[in-house]
């Protein structure tokens, strides 16, 4: 059920950017108009704050309006750097919206932006915001990029603590009454007797840190570059694992040429060589990527940015492994470390189990011949694991995208959604293994890659290649987008 309502918000988050963008909106500026009223009624009655910050303006020699100027100049500094990295440029708007929002807000108590002559003072905001910029990474954006992201981290996590704090201080401030401590009259600071009588006041509470708490929970997601994930693709023998992770990598190419931003993938080695076998080929190559060796565990990883409007910095890893492995992997996961003298098991094992998401492979190709499909092994795997989210991905339905040519008379690239339902469909009702597993995955849906083929004279099958010798691709780039 659970993993149900995660596919739901997935797919809703997937699909539905522009949707998320107006929830936000109203979230951020409905929010932020009813919270800063409240913070200014706890300001002008603050017993700890207010009298702290007028003891540091007497020591600095500084006015409240001058010490408003530099922080509301720091502030937009920050917010200006936040807008303009190109991550977060959807989110820096939604909290131009929430400033004013808060601002208006203070207003109608008569905060802020009344009191501050911004003519006079404009030295104040300016320093404010040169310091806001420095602090909050601002050097970066001079620099020419390299193997980096344009990435203003440190002034998103600026932001989140100051509007935080700011809400939590200003929260308590309002609903605890503290005794007065700090006496300012004039220009001079005294600790006032101390009458111990802490009071709270709890009209209106449960209200207020109900709105802090999406306030705050909404910002967090705002000022998150990674939505950190990791997959851990399984499967038998030749069932196309190796290729599998080749093309994600090809997909999230081509997405990342496909941006304006800069997305440096940083694959590693393991997977450009990989890449690179694949890729040697002439225009009548084959495969070119041999059985993985049996004592060989490559790590394949790269970067991949997810979401247009709300990107995030997605790291796939993908051990690759020969699948000879897959059947010894069930008791492995339920027998202690030094039970197992085979160390590539030993590392599967540990990598299987902190990994969040699996990725099961079902050979399409199998399928097609009618041959055992060798996932036995998977719901051992799935019984001792119930706790990870699972994919399932039904690699070289070329095979069955020829079917459904035939069938239906659509190309499958062209007309994807429908293929996928047809492989489903097919799959699911072809195979009482397969039909089981999506059961016990509470009705995961499958997922369909393959690379485009064709059939040599001596009757192999073998990729497709433009007179450069590129392959072809489907299925990739819309799992891809589900991964994020
Ligand atoms: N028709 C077709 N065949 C494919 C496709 N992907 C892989 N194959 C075939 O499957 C074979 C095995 O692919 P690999 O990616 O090496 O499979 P693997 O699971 O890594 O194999 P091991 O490392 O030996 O466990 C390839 O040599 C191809 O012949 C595909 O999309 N379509
Ligand atoms: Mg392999």
């Amino acid at each position: 059920m659970s993993t149900q309502i995660e596919n739901i918000i997935a797919q809703a988050k997937n699909n539905n950017e522009k949707l998320l963008l107006f929830a936000y909106f109203f979230v951020i500026l409905g929010t932020a108009w009813s919270l800063f009223q409240t913070l200014g009624q706890a300001w002008q009655t603050s017993d700890i704050v207010r009298p702290l910050i007028y003891t540091i303006n007497i020591y600095l020699g500084i006015s409240l309006e001058e010490f408003s100027a530099i922080c509301f100049g720091f502030y937009v500094g920050l917010l200006l750097l936040f807008t303009i990295d190109p991550k977060k440029r959807w989110q820096g708007v939604l909290l131009w919206f929430g400033t004013i929002s808060g601002l208006l807000a203070l207003l109608t108590v008569d905060l802020f932006i009344p009191n501050i002559n911004f003519v006079a003072n404009s030295i104040w905001v300016v320093l404010g915001l040169l310091v806001g910029i420095t602090i909050g990474g601002g050097r970066q954006a001079l620099q020419v990029q390299t193997a980096q992201s344009l990435e203003f981290r440190k002034a998103a996590q600026l932001l989140f603590s100051i509007i935080s704090a700011i809400i939590i201080i200003g929260l308590i401030e309002y609903h605890v009454s503290f005794p007065e401590v700090i006496a300012v009259s004039g220009s001079s600071v005294s600790i006032a007797s101390v009458s111990p009588s802490i009071s709270f006041n709890s009209d209106g509470a449960f209200l207020n840190f109900l709105l802090a708490g999406v306030f705050i929970a909404t910002l967090n997601r705002f000022v998150e570059y990674d939505a950190s994930k990791s997959y851990f693709v399984l499967g038998p023998k030749e069932s196309g694992k190796s290729l599998f992770l080749v093309g994600m990598y090809l997909a999230a190419l081509n997405e990342a040429e496909s941006r304006v931003s800069d997305a440096p993938l940083n694959p590693s080695g393991d997977l450009m060589n990989l890449v690179s076998n694949l890729d040697s080929g002439s225009q009548t190559s084959g495969w070119d990527i041999g059985a993985t060796d049996a004592t060989d565990v490559n790590d394949l990883h790269f970067n991949y940015i997810s979401g247009k409007m709300f990107p995030k910095n997605i790291s796939l890893f993908g051990l690759d492994y020969a699948g000879e492995y897959l059947g010894d992997l069930p008791s492995a996961l339920v027998s202690s470390p030094s039970d197992i003298d085979n160390t590539t098991l030993n590392v599967l094992k540990d990598e299987i189990e902190t990994t969040d998401t699996l990725i099961l492979v079902l050979d399409a190709e199998r399928y097609s011949d009618g041959e055992n499909l060798e996932i036995e092994p998977y719901f051992d795997i799935l019984k001792s694991l119930s706790d990870k989210n699972v994919m399932l991905v039904a690699t070289k339905a070329d095979i069955l995208a020829e079917k459904f040519k035939k069938d239906r008379g659509l190309e499958a690239y062209q007309y994807f959604n429908e293929f996928q339902e047809y492989v489903n469909q097919e799959l699911t009702e072809g195979n009482q293994n397969i039909r089981t597993l999506v059961q016990d995955t509470s009705g995961t849906e499958i997922q369909p890659v393959y690379y485009q083929t064709r059939v040599t004279d001596s009757g192999e099958r073998v990729p497709m290649r433009d007179s450069r010798g590129n392959v072809n691709i489907v299925g990739f780039d819309e799992l891809l987008e589900k991964m994020g």
